[in-house]
């Protein structure tokens, strides 16, 4: 067996967190990632019989049966993730059950998933429905985002029209729009179904006065998404700073670059 330390979703996992950390926007332990990962990437690494632990499932995971996945861990720092992922990282299988999880690897010391897990794989199950490509979910408490979040209004056109404004590449890299749940009260089912309900038409879910999830096929694509939005959001706390918006990207020009770049804006978010 190959060194599971090793493998590109370790690597990435540490990578991204770590990332995360440096840019403010998981403190203490904020943030969480989950990354379904297929039976040969792992099997090349772990023996898929050898079963550690049972862990318990809140929801119904029946649709998720036979997967893998590689999660951080409940309660887990991101700026720990590379000295101690073992601890702070954990791969698991879903139970034929679909009501608790088989660890294979990781969260040692007796770690559990993180506290997000609902949201996380009721929003692998509605992405896997509109993208079979799908793999990643990952959510943070992106700082310029969270802060919008207070000031701008939370109907999704108005928010998504803001951030295409922000940044001439946003449009290009979310043409479907940002969405926006109401505030809930994380960790719960109720809030891992609304935030699927809205990522079945879009990648980026705001949660008013939290943070935000993003998800995608690679680790650099729902990076960079969120990465975007955020950037987008940054530059909108400079502009209020700087006195306002004085003028801005039109709508005319924005959909000259949809049809430059071969993408369609969400319906309905452009006059015309
Ligand atoms: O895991 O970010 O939303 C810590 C959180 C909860
Ligand atoms: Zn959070």
């Amino acid at each position: 067996m190959k060194n599971i330390l090793e493998s590109h979703y370790v690597q990435e996992m540490i990578e991204a967190t770590s990332n995360m950390y440096r840019l403010g926007w998981d403190e203490r332990n904020g943030g969480n990632i989950s990354y379904l990962l297929s039976e040969e990437e792992v099997s090349e690494y772990i023996n898929l019989n050898q079963v550690i632990r049972h862990i318990p499932l809140e929801f119904d995971g029946s649709e998720l049966v036979g997967n893998y996945f590689i999660t951080t861990g409940s309660g887990k720092y991101f700026k720990n993730v590379k000295s101690k992922p073992a601890e702070c990282l954990g791969l698991f299988r879903i139970a034929n059950s679909g009501k608790e999880l088989e660890l294979l690897w990781g969260f040692d010391n007796e770690s559990l998933p993180t506290s997000e897990l609902p949201s996380h794989l009721m929003s692998h199950i509605a992405r896997l429905k509109v993208d079979s490509q799908h793999r990643i979910v990952m959510h943070c408490h992106a700082s310029h985002l969270l802060a919008m979040s207070f000031t701008h209004s939370l109907d999704p056109r108005d928010f998504t029209r803001t951030l295409w404004q922000m940044c001439t590449e946003c449009l290009v890299v979310f043409p479907e729009g940002i969405e926006i749940i109401p505030w809930l009260v994380p960790g719960t089912t109720e809030i891992g179904m609304a935030t699927a309900e809205k990522m079945q038409t879009a990648r980026l879910v705001i949660w008013p006065y939290h943070g935000i999830y993003g998800s995608g096929t690679t680790m650099d694509e729902v990076f960079g998404l969120i990465e975007t939005a955020e950037k987008a959001a940054q530059v909108y706390t400079y502009v209020q700073a700087q006195g306002g918006v004085k003028q801005t990207i039109t709508d005319e020009n924005l959909i000259q670059l949809a049809e430059r770049f071969g993408v369609t804006p969400k319906a309905n978010y452009l006059t015309d």
